[in-house]
Formats: structure tokens, sequence, C-alpha cells
């Protein structure tokens, strides 16, 4: 019975293995606009262009319902506001594979298109094409087999215009542990007064003493000409107690950038703080073992990511140390009998047994941060009585 069963399944899969070959295969033979509409589009846009800049910015086309290996070319005609055309140029899904001699003068050699045959079709152009400052519109032309595509023009418009300004920095001289959090802010101005042309993004960098980027942000717009973001003390979590670097830049809608503006400001980090340790002072032999757990609330200025490790020495009533005097660890993360994981109460599970020495247990506990700063000792003591 059971082996009827099995060949009959094994009948049933036969069968839909054949079916998936036919599948299969017609897919290969057959064209791929059966496989639901073709659609193209641009992923990433052109951009506005400065007229005078030489860099270049990527615009990435993209197409679906088609095999990207059977796309035979995907190409961007560019036309003035008259509908002459003006240039034209290849976009590639080649992984920016290779080197390209076409239309040199404004485009890349090399693609900059990150992966290859995933449908995304990429170039890198800057504003040379244009014969004069003026609007253009791209439009994009695929190809496969032997069908062909277009998708609606995008307009571009090609100007002179300089880079904004940037001015009125407002920073504190200083940043102390654990400062309140503060509003920074500056003035951004595009001084063009081209339409279209304005302050896209400001932002800040962050840089440790050496000029190693440390983090960056985007400030929000205040209100006119004003952008800031909130420092919080945990900007400075693991970085030593020195001077860093503050920069800010500006960017416009033809992706021109500022000046930099920038500012060197003493940056503070102190060490974490302790709270007295919780535990039972006095602890009666067990008859065979007990828990007695061990507790000190930790915290720290640049916050709680900033506690690298808080550890315990345990001095026993013979005059040595346990763990063979290696610091022990407290945790905050929910195991090893701390309740609650990231509480900042951090926790060890010490074991008492019934053949427990009794007497004092000096304890010594100490924190460090992820900085490297360390706590003062804290010295307390637990007795342990006979039953
Ligand atoms: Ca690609
Ligand atoms: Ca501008
Ligand atoms: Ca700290
Ligand atoms: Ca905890």
């Amino acid at each position: 019975m059971t082996l009827t069963i099995r060949f009959s399944l094994l009948g049933i899969l036969f069968v839909l293995l054949l079916l998936f070959a036919w599948a299969c295969e017609d897919s290969n033979n057959n064209v791929i606009t059966s496989n639901g509409p073709v659609t193209l589009t641009w992923f990433t846009p052109p951009q506005n262009l400065e007229a005078t800049q030489l860099a270049t910015f990527p615009v990435i086309a993209e197409i679906s319902g088609v095999n990207a290996y059977d796309v035979d070319s995907v190409k961007a005609v560019i036309t003035d506001a008259s509908g002459g055309e003006v240039a034209q140029f290849q976009l590639y899904d080649d992984a920016n594979a290779y080197e390209r001699f076409d239309a040199l003068e404004f485009c890349s050699a090399y693609s900059g298109d990150v992966v290859a045959h995933d449908g995304k079709f990429t170039r890198q152009i800057n504003g040379q094409f244009a014969p004069q400052t003026g609007d253009y519109d791209f439009t994009l032309h695929a190809w496969w087999d032997n069908s062909t595509q277009e998708a609606d023009p995008v307009t571009v418009t090609v100007a002179e215009s300089v880079p904004p300004l940037l001015s009125d920095l407002f920073f504190p001289i200083s940043l102390e542990s654990g400062f309140d959090p503060i509003q920074i802010n500056l003035k951004a101005i595009d001084p063009d007064t081209i339409f279209g042309d304005y302050v896209t993004d400001v932002f800040m960098k962050f840089y440790a003493p050496q000029g190693v980027q440390l983090d960056s942000f985007y400030l929000s717009s205040l209100g006119g000409d004003l952008y800031g973001t909130t420092l919080t003390p945990d900007i400075n979590i693991g970085l030593v107690t020195d001077t860093y670097i503050f920069a800010f830049w500006a960017k416009d809608a033809f992706n021109n950038l500022s000046d930099s503006l920038g500012i060197q400001v003493p940056v503070e980090n102190l060490a974490p703080l302790l709270d007295p340790p919780q535990f039972e002072p006095e602890v009666a032999l067990p008859d065979t073992y007990m828990f007695v757990p061990i507790t000190v609330p930790a915290w720290d200025d640049q916050t709680i990511a900033d506690v690298d490790s808080v550890n315990m020495l345990s001095y026993k009533p013979d005059g040595t140390y346990a763990n063979d005097g290696l610091p022990i660890p407290l945790n905050d993360n929910g195991e090893f009998g701390d309740l609650i994981a990231g509480d900042s109460l951090f926790t060890i599970n010490a074991v008492l047994y019934d053949t427990s020495l009794t007497g004092p247990y000096i304890f010594t506990f100490w924190a460090r941060d992820l900085a490297g700063n360390a706590t003062e000792f804290i010295i307390d003591t637990l007795i342990v009585t006979d039953p």
C-alpha cells in the first residue's frame, strides 16, 4: 500500500518535472513580452546640471518585464526647447566593466553601473552637451528583440550656477561630558536667481582629531536661511576626550558644493558612574547551595551604550581572591541572574555552597567605558555566617 502511494507520488512528480521542462523551454524560445507589461523608467533621473562643471553625475534607467540579457540597448536622446536633437548617449548594464568611447565630451568613459544584467542601465553625465544654458528634454529609448519602448521625457535645466554660501555658525565652544542636548545652526543661502536653484542639502561631518570621519548628519531647515540639528550627549560614544572637528557644507539644485565651514571643539568623555552595589549584606550558609544576586547600577554621560564593562573582585575570608583573582563580569544582558537587559542594572549571580567559607567577603567593583575611562573602585562587604 505504502509502496503504491510512493510510486504514484513519483509519477506526479515526474509529470510536474516534465511540465517545468516544457515551461522553461517555452520561456527561452518565446518572447519576454509575454512576462507582463514592459516598463521603462528613470530609476535616477537626470538632475539640473551646472554648465561649466566637469564632474559627472549618474543617471540610471530601469527596464522591467523583460530579461535584462535580452535588452539590446538603452539610449537617452537630448532635445532642446524647440525639439531639435542636441545629443544622445547609451546607458549600460555592464557593472562598470568596459571603457566606452561614445559621447566623450559629456559622458563618463565607464558607465558607473553597479550590478550587471539587473535591468538598471547607468551612465554618468555633465552639462557639457548643452550648446547654451536652458532647458533640455531627456527621452529614454530601449530596444529588445524586435520591440522598442520610449519613456516620457524629463526636463533638465543647464545653467551657470554658483555654490551656496555658509555663514553665522552657532556652535558651542566645547562639549562637556553628558552635555544637555543643544541645537546647533547656521545660515545657508544660494546667491543665484536661476529658477529652480536653491539650497537642497545642508550637512555636517564629524571628524576625529587625525581627520578620520566619524559620522555625518543632515541639517533640517529651520525656516528662512537657517538650518540646524540637535547634538545629543551620545555623539562621542567610545571616543576619548580630545579636540574634534565639525565641518559643514551645503549643496544646491545644480549639485554645486559650498566651501566648508568648520570648527574645532574640545569634546569630553568621562568614566561611567556607579551607584552603591545592591545585595544582602549578611547571608547564612545554605543546606546545599543558593544564588546570591549582586547588582550594581551603572550609567554613563554618553548613555549606557558607552559602558563597556562592569566588573568585580571577591576577596575571600581565607585571604585569597575568587576566580583566581581575575575580574568577574556583571551583565546587563538579561542573563546569568540579570533580570532585564539594558536597564542599567548590572548583575552577577554568585553561588554560595554549604561548604563555602564563612566570614567577610570583600567585593571591589569598577566599570569602564568604550573610550577606556575607568571609575574609581567601590568596596563593599558581604558577611557569610553559619546557619
Ligand atoms: Ca545594472
Ligand atoms: Ca546655485
Ligand atoms: Ca563615558
Ligand atoms: Ca539589567
